[in-house]
């Protein structure tokens, strides 16, 4: 993390254009003087299924009386629970449901936004899913990223015929869903109660095929070795890892696809599990912290939680956090500040995003995101839970906050 004391920056037309000490700043036409506070980068939540209806309170309330989230799911609770209220709600109602989540990250800091299908599970549900997500983004100052999670779960129309929703996904929705630009990127629930390697397998080659980036759900209930799968796709991003191995990490570090750790989901599930937090930091690669907010295995709309979690639960040290949250989350989405320099092993859909603004980074060129912070020492931001030391936002050079 670098630092710089007694910083100024200078943004223009919603972008970064000069930074440094302010001793030598170049003249503009308006100055704010911050008094000496601290400023990061705008944070990113990198993996959220925040639009969703209702809530499972219930499934939280049988987990605390020793039932399992495997259990749950098994018999016909857990996603499909959440899919059964989705499908129901009209878009009004799910954008209504969906809007005070996404205010309460803002009201942290956050300025970017991945947001996933995955309870619709139609056609027609998916897209509804994905247009509420889009509407979000017109409506808050923020960047909203979409992600097509139809695998994951299979849905009853579907049952016992995993293959057969694999390839209606791959073959008809997903090149449905990118026509009309709602897709960014493509993700899967690779897990013994979700997806297997070779239906994933089937899933990104049509993403690939269609040039839109993967990302994956993998080794978060039991390995099952799909990281090592998603690394061969060039995925953005392999998110949960509780069981992840030191090969894992070095495959993600090889294909540079990053880490996306979910504490607030290990924390709602009471796991015991920890992702091979030594083996990613020696690998050299970063590691991203997302809140996962969904409602199931993490009901959390604090991104500042997800990084005191990330902290106490998995060991990261306070930047590491910072970094996670911001420089890490931002490649995860394929918007990093050096996204651009990846080189010939990039995929397609990685170079479209690299001509999009990219962010996570104070950096000249790079979106003017950022936040002024109510704190005297940047460990500040993990260490406090449940008060919010945001003092202002400034998202593409304004102020929203
Ligand atoms: N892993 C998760 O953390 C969420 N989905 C997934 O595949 C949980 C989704 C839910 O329980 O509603
Ligand atoms: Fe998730």
């Amino acid at each position: 993390m670098a630092v710089v004391e007694h910083g100024a920056l200078v943004t223009r037309a919603g972008s970064i254009d000069w930074i440094g000490e302010e001793a030598s700043a170049p003249a503009a036409d308006q100055t704010v003087d911050l008094a000496g506070a601290w400023v990061t980068p705008g944070l990113i939540d990198c993996h959220t299924h925040l639009v969703f209806a209702g809530n499972r309170a219930g499934e939280y309330a049988e987990r605390l009386q020793g039932a399992s989230y495997e259990d749950i799911a098994r018999l016909g609770g857990g996603i499909l629970s959440t899919m059964r209220a989705v499908r129901v709600a009209s878009e009004q109602q799910l954008f209504d449901e969906s809007a005070p989540r996404l205010e309460a990250l803002l009201a942290e800091g956050v300025t970017t936004v991945e947001i996933k299908s995955g309870y619709g599970l139609t056609l027609a549900g998916e897209a509804k899913m994905l247009r509420v997500a889009r509407a979000l983004g017109r409506e808050y100052p923020v960047t909203i990223k979409t992600t097509l999670l139809a695998a994951h779960t299979v849905p009853p129309e579907f049952s016992d015929r995993a293959h057969d929703y694999i390839a209606t996904i791959a073959d008809e929705w997903l090149p449905a869903l990118h026509s009309d630009s709602l897709v960014d990127a493509v993700d899967v629930f690779c897990e013994g109660i979700g997806f297997n390697i070779a239906q994933a397998e089937r899933l990104f080659a049509a993403a690939k095929e269609l040039g839109v980036p993967v990302k994956m759900h993998a080794e978060q209930l039991s390995r099952t070795g799909g990281t090592q799968l998603a690394t061969r796709f060039d995925a953005l991003s392999c998110d949960h890892l509780e069981y992840a191995t030191a090969e894992d990490a070095v495959a993600l570090a090889r294909a540079r696809t990053m880490p996306v750790l979910l504490p607030i989901a290990h924390y709602c599930l009471g796991g015991k599990q920890i992702p091979p937090i030594a083996a990613f930091r020696s690998c050299g690669g970063g590691m991203a912290v997302a809140t996962d907010c969904n409602p199931g295995s993490a009901p959390g709309t604090s991104l500042l939680l997800a990084m005191s979690m990330a902290t106490r639960l998995f060991g990261l040290t306070a930047a590491e956090a910072l970094a996670g949250v911001t420089r890490h989350a931002a490649r995860a989405l394929g918007l990093g500040v050096e996204t651009g320099a990846v080189g010939s092993s990039a995929q397609a859909g990685r170079a479209a995003n690299a001509r999009r603004a990219r962010c996570g980074e104070l950096a000249v060129g790079a979106a003017a995101d950022f936040v002024v912070w109510n704190v005297s020492a940047i460990e500040e931001l993990g260490y406090w839970i449940g008060f919010n030391p945001c003092r202002q936002v400034i998202r593409a050079g304004r102020v929203v906050s």
